[in-house]
């Protein structure tokens, strides 16, 4: 842009940079997105994911009622004061609906400077750190040998790592495990309920992973989620138990809100551990990361401020060793995808990225330009984060209430989910 005709619109004053316009779009096509949308005085427009799976319009009215009038008028260079005004600015700090209102605010002005620069998010951040980021796709089954060969599916349209869940024997909705058409948790207005049984679920997990190598070989990555299920000592028994399998990783084998439970993980147990989806700052993970343990850290930045405060987290994470694993379920938009694989692109202690397929009708409405290549996401040289939403196409999928399902012990007692 810098050889561009006379007529091309200036970015260079602080009135060029004025924000003009700010909206929130919620859309469902196959699933329920919240997007902002800030357009400055030059016409330069950014997007920024703001989803909260099952929570999506309590965020839709933090950004509507309590954030959007704050934000005409600023300039949309000052990215940073921005994130302070946001975070320090509202007294209330940190959570999930907050964070993921200040992260799309973030993404969106940060999507507007490379379009103003005309560079590349990656090449915003520090340019290229590697090719590609290493990503890994969800195989499940019913059973064991399901699972299996749902995890040779993936080998063979080039992935190197898989996570593999598989149903327990006796539980009748396992976590991760389709009913039909891919694995979507929400799936239902009100909360499904299912019924939860560690015994066997620490019966079939090693049983699962030793299948795997067995029928893999070594070489491919395998990772596991315990999505919380576990007391720390029975974590710690299930990570030794996997042990023989080399896991790339196992995660949330505990609640994270006792962080002493990972130091008794630690005790027993040399297999890699990965924590974070939840986390929405870098409080929530300072004590896991400055202890080391854990090895990777899946805060992501839809939930975790954005941009600014993960590249914050990330170089954190850097000085003790611990490398990214950005969560990527279905519930974060092709935005956040894009956003994390320029920072994955940029990271140096990036891991590995998590990538689940996005629905045909959720990819027309969000077209963006990384492509998956030899088991890795590229991502393109569109200026910004390269992905864009269509207004038009988003409209016609109004939203539709969907809650993440619950569990329960066989005694009807709550669990964690
Ligand atoms: C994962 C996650 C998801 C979450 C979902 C919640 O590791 O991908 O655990 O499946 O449950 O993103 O909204
Ligand atoms: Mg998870």
């Amino acid at each position: 842009m810098s050889n561009a005709a006379s007529t091309a619109p200036s970015h260079g004053s602080s009135r060029d940079r004025e924000i003009v316009d700010a909206k929130v779009i919620v859309t469902s096509p196959g699933r329920n997105f919240v997007t902002l949308k800030i357009t400055t005085r030059s016409g330069v427009h950014g997007i920024g994911d703001a989803t909260l799976n099952g929570r999506e319009l309590a965020v839709a009215s933090y950004l509507q009622d309590h954030v959007l009038p704050n934000l005409i008028g600023r300039d949309a260079g000052r990215i940073e004061d921005m994130w302070q005004f946001l975070y320090r600015g509202a007294y209330w700090r940190r959570g999930p609906v907050t964070m993921s209102a200040i992260a799309a605010v973030d993404v969106a002005l940060w999507d507007i400077l490379g379009k103003m620069a005309d560079m590349p998010l990656y090449q915003l951040l520090g340019g290229r750190s590697r090719e590609g980021a290493l990503v890994y796709g969800h195989a499940n089954g019913r059973d064991i040998a399901e699972a299996s060969d749902a995890v040779g599916r993936f080998i063979e349209q080039g992935f190197l790592a898989v996570r593999a869940q598989c149903g327990v024997p006796g539980v009748k909705k396992a976590y991760g495990i389709s009913s039909g058409k891919g694995y979507e948790p929400a799936e239902s207005e009100l909360p499904a309920e299912t019924v939860w049984n560690t015994a066997r679920y620490l019966d079939v997990v090693p049983q699962l992973f030793a299948r795997l190598r067995a029928d893999h070989g070594p070489q491919v990555e395998l990772l596991h989620d315990v999505h919380h299920r576990l007391s720390p000592i029975e974590a710690a028994r299930l990570a030794r138990s996997v042990e023989p399998y080399r896991l790339f990783w196992l995660e949330d084998a505990t609640p994270a809100e006792n962080q002493k439970g990972f130091e008794l993980i630690r005790q027993h147990s040399v297999t890699a551990l990965a924590v974070g989806e939840v986390f929405n700052s870098i409080w929530d993970c300072k004590h896991l990361i400055e202890n080391q343990l854990i090895d990777y850290i899946r805060t992501t930045i839809v939930h975790g401020g954005g941009i600014t405060h993960l590249r914050r987290l990330a170089d954190f994470a850097a000085l003790h060793q611990v490398r990214t694993g950005f969560h990527g379920a279905t519930d974060l938009s092709p935005v956040t995808m894009g956003a994390a694989l320029h920072f994955d692109t940029w990271v140096p202690n990036f891991g590995i990225q998590e990538y689940m397929f996005h629905t045909d009708e959720t990819d027309a409405v969000f077209p963006h330009d990384y492509v998956l290549r030899g088991g890795r996401l590229h991502v393109g040289d569109t200026p910004g984060h390269g992905v864009d939403i269509d207004e038009a196409l988003a409209a016609k999928y109004p939203y539709a209430p969907k809650q993440l399902p619950v569990a329960r012990l066989e005694d009807g007692a709550m669990w964690d989910w």
